[in-house]
């Protein structure tokens, strides 16, 4: 994952290393010079006591030196703790091969902005302590600036909206939304799956009628995974069959309803219509985003366009394992305000991965 991504984080920690670094070489020689000369008979002469040792005149220069030792010693220290201050330029500097690194990665704008002030403000002026090691902070302001993109104030516990269902006696509606071909029918099955695995009763609903191919896909997945399809012809009004499933559930007492939609592109006038009197008709209790890594910025801009037709609640991000740029997990959180719940790992039933924002910061920064 993010193999791009990591290596242009990877450069700019190193170059903050060579910026905070000492500028040593033009101030140390200038140092040398001055003392150099201990024999220098004039000054000599003049710095030592008369009485202090009469029968030793070649000893009066180290007489000279340990006066201004201690005081040398201390610069000289100062100078290796407090390396070089980040200047306004430098930070410039650094971030915008960052700026560029981010953008190449297909991070959206406003998200390379907030990443680029943030690590601003976290490096300029920054002195480094001798034991404080420049990668180490860059990678820590780094790590913050992704953080906070990666935490959001709505949060969703799939698992309580589930329990606080069961509380009421009633199923948790699940609908997935999300262009042609991005991962919802797959997602669909991987979250069957995982919430079987933790003892819930699901049941789908094939309300993608658009596609022949749909239903039968969602059903191949069912027969696999043990657990009940409730499906009509093709063409069917796909509200309806959400509403027959959450009916179905009701009646025997299962716990979440996963509805499955066709996939449309956020400019099918007709079909986003159809999504919304599906939400209208289903009433969910979460509507996920399905959305594909590989398709980076596009993910992004389609994320935001489903959350203005139909509020989404959060979203699952597919095909990271193929995903070698990481911009649209990055930017799909701050751009719409709504987490990311799972991370879709590969084409099987368990490449389903909870998300939190440490997977990818380890992605990102781990070694
Ligand atoms: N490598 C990888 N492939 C995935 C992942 N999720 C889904 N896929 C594959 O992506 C393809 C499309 O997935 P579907 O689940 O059919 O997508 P969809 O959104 O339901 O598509 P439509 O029904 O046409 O809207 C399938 O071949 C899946 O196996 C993932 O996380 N990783
Ligand atoms: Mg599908």
């Amino acid at each position: 994952m993010f193999e791009k991504l990591k290596k242009k984080l990877k450069r700019v920690a190193e170059r903050v290393g060579k910026k905070a670094a000492p500028e040593a070489p033009p101030e140390a020689p200038p140092e040398v010079p001055p003392e150099a000369p201990p024999e220098t008979p004039p000054e000599a002469p003049v710095e030592i006591p008369p009485k202090a040792a009469p029968e030793a005149p070649p000893k009066a220069p180290p007489k000279v030196l340990p006066r201004e030792k201690p005081v040398k010693k201390v610069k000289r220290a100062v100078k290796r703790i407090l390396r070089k201050e980040l200047t306004p330029a430098d930070v410039d500097d650094i971030v915008w091969e960052l700026q560029v690194g981010l953008l190449e990665s297909d991070v959206a704008v406003p998200v390379t902005d907030h990443v680029i002030e943030r690590v601003k403000a976290g490096l300029t002026g920054r002195k480094l302590g001798l034991r404080e090691d420049p990668k180490k902070l860059a990678d820590k302001v780094l790590r913050q600036a992704i953080q906070e993109i990666l935490t959001t104030e709505q949060k969703v516990d799939l698992l309580k909206v589930i329990e606080a269902k069961r509380a009421k006696g009633e199923p948790a509606v699940i609908v997935f939304v999300g262009i042609n071909g991005h991962g919802k029918t797959t997602s669909i099955a991987k979250l069957t799956k995982y919430l079987m695995d933790r003892g819930y009763k699901p049941v789908l609903a094939a309300a993608d009628t658009f596609r022949a191919a749909g239903i039968e896909q969602l059903e191949i997945h069912a027969e696999r995974l043990g657990v009940g399809v409730i499906k009509q012809k093709r063409g069917a009004d796909a509200a309806a069959v959400a509403y027959d499933a959450i009916a179905h559930a009701k009646a025997r007492g299962l716990d979440v309803v996963l509805v499955d939609t066709a996939g449309r592109m956020q400019t099918d006038v007709n079909l986003m219509d159809e999504m919304r009197k599906i939400c209208r008709v289903a009433k969910p209790d979460l509507t996920i985003f399905v959305g594909d890594a590989l398709t980076g910025n596009d993910a992004v801009e389609q994320a935001r366009t489903f959350d203005q037709a139909v509020g989404i609640s959060g979203s699952i991000l597919c095909k990271m394992d193929a995903d070698s740029r990481g911009g649209a997990a990055l930017s799909i959180t701050q751009v719409t305000g709504k987490p990311i719940l799972f991370l879709g790992t590969g084409q099987g039933y368990d490449d389903l991965v909870e998300f939190k924002p440490e997977i990818l910061l380890n992605a990102l920064f781990g070694d």
